[in-house]
This record gives C-alpha cells, structure tokens and sequence, in this order.
C-alpha cells in the first residue's frame, strides 16, 4: 500500500493545548519507519497549511475558534480527496475537529468513485454534537453530525455528500452528552457502547459491520481518538475516560481491520504529547497503525489450534 501521510496540527476544537504537537511526536515515535519496515511505501506530504480564518456569525455562545476550524475544514477536505487518488492517507492529529474535514474529503472522493462512504469511530465520545447543541463549546465534539449532514452548521461549509447513519459504526462509547443521546437515538447509527463489548467481545460486532462494507464496496474510513483507549495504557489525551478499550482489544480491532482489506483512510486523533509519559501514547499509536497495516507475531495460514 502507498501510504500518504498528512500532519493536522489542530489544537482549536478543544481548549487544553498540546495537540499541534500531535503530528511531531508520530514521527518521532517512527510512524513512517513502521510503515516501511511492512513493505508499504511511504509519503509524508508534510503538515497542512490551513487558509487564514475568516471571521463568521455564530449563535451559539460557547463556541470558540469557529473560523480557524473552518479554514482547516477546507484544506483537509482537500488534501484528504486529492490524496485518496494517490494511496491511502494517514492523518495525524490534531484534535478531532479534523475529522471534520478529513471525513468530507472521504466523502468527496466516494462520490466521484461511485461508492458508498463507511465510517468507523472509535472513540469514549460520540462526537454528534452540532455547533447549536454543544454546550462545552469545543468542535472536537461535532464531526459525526457534520458528516450526517444534520442542520446547525449553518456557518460551515455544506458537508459534501452526507453520509448516512446506517453506514457509521461507533466502538469505545462511555461518555455521551445529553444533547448527543437525543441525536443517537433519532438516527439509525450502530453505538457498541463500552457495554455491548463487554458482553460480545469485539470480534463479532466489528465483523458485522466489515460484512457490510465489503457487500456494498463500499470506502472505509476509521477514525482513531487516543480515548477510545484506556487512560491506563494511553495517558496522553485531555480527554480521559475510565474504562476505555485494553490493549488486546485495540490491536484486535486493527488486525481484524487489516484482515479485511477495507480501510481507504485513517484519521489519528487527540494525541497530546505535552501529557504523555515518556511517549508511550505516542508509540502505542504508531503500534496500533502498525496492527492495521498487517504487523503480526506469526506470519502463519489460519490453522493455529
Ligand atoms: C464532550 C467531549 N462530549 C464535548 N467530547 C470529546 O465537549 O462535546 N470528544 N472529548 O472526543
Ligand atoms: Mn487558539
Ligand atoms: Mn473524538
Ligand atoms: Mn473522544
């Protein structure tokens, strides 16, 4: 696979500072070199420049930095469509404002492919605020109703071709806002809250949804926030939530997600390196990608008990 690696220094879609030093610290962590030593070629196109941020009207009190996201809405969308010609783009953030962004351009691309777009989101969040209902007024907290198309992003640019809720799966969810249940439970979107992989594991709803990717064609995105992960084994997000995804369960997910051959983009996002301990976050992060991109112990047929 030609990996195209993109840097999204976002730090404005939440108010703790740190995550522009996100794309940085993966390649430190020898994000491009893991990728190489799996026989991928690789391409770091360097750090996205967003446009200047241009000042717009707004209803909503709580919301801050508006502008800027939205400069970095249209140069993501850009750079993800334009590099999804070429490969499969890796973006490394940045906090999930991004995602606002680097999902519209997957949804540029699908369109002019003639493909249905999927998405995956693992995360503690469900991140379906909009920028009417968000009361943290933090815009990490709204791509997945951006990508629905749902209204109260009247300042926005329109999200390309919606994507609909039937085709986004979210795993990891343990942390869901008033506002955000109510919009869960209108729209037909999969939530494999902490609870359903609990009681199922992670094998069997996660294969559910690959089965329907695969049977439509259809393009996956996957978008990775550092809290889908447990605190203990990934300490560098602002935002912590107790009881977040093992470490097993992580890498299984990527080697299931390897195993399918779907994913056509990847977003990793909310890694704040200023919180890390001694990188471990970071290295964690470059591991999982490493997972999804076909790093296994034993190089063996199926057959193993
Ligand atoms: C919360 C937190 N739901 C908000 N969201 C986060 O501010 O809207 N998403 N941290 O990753
Ligand atoms: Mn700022
Ligand atoms: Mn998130
Ligand atoms: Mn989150």
């Amino acid at each position: 696979t030609h990996c195209i690696l993109l840097g999204a220094p976002i730090d404005e879609g939440q108010r703790r500072p740190g995550c522009l030093m996100g794309p940085a610290a993966y390649r430190v962590a020898g994000l491009a070199q893991t990728l190489t030593a799996l026989n991928h070629s690789v391409e770091d196109r360097g750090d996205v420049i967003p446009g200047p941020a241009r000042p717009v009207a707004c209803t909503n009190p709580a919301v801050h930095h508006l502008p800027e996201v939205i400069a970095w809405t249209d140069a993501l969308r850009t750079a993800v469509a334009e590099a999804l010609d070429d490969g499969l783009p890796i973006i490394m953030g940045g906090d999930h404002a991004l995602a606002l962004g680097t999902v519209a351009g997957a949804a540029v691309h699908a369109e002019r492919a003639g493909r249905p777009l999927f998405v995956l989101w693992l995360d503690a969040h469900s991140d379906i605020h909009t920028v009417r209902t968000t009361t943290s007024g933090n815009l990490h907290g709204t791509p997945i109703a951006y990508a629905l198309g749902l209204p109260g992003f009247d300042p926005c640019p329109p999200f390309p071709h919606p994507v609909p809720g039937a085709n986004i799966c979210m795993f990891g969810i343990r942390s869901v806002d008033p506002a955000e249940h109510a919009a869960l439970l209108a729209i037909d979107i999969t939530v494999n809250d902490m609870r359903v992989l609990d009681e199922h594991g992670i094998v069997a709803p996660l294969r559910a949804f690959l089965d329907r990717v695969e049977a439509e064609n259809g393009m996956l995105h996957v978008s990775l926030d550092v809290d889908f992960l447990d605190p203990s084994i990934a300490p560098a997000v602002g935002t912590t939530v107790p009881g977040g995804a093992t470490f097993r369960e992580a890498h299984l997910v990527m080697e299931l997600l390897h195993e399918s051959g779907l994913v056509t983009s990847l977003d990793l996002v909310e890694l704040n390196p200023f919180l890390d301990d001694r990188g471990r976050t970071a290295k964690l992060m470059v591991d999982l990608v490493g997972s999804l991109m076909g790093r296994k112990v034993f190089d063996r047929p199926t057959r193993s008990f």
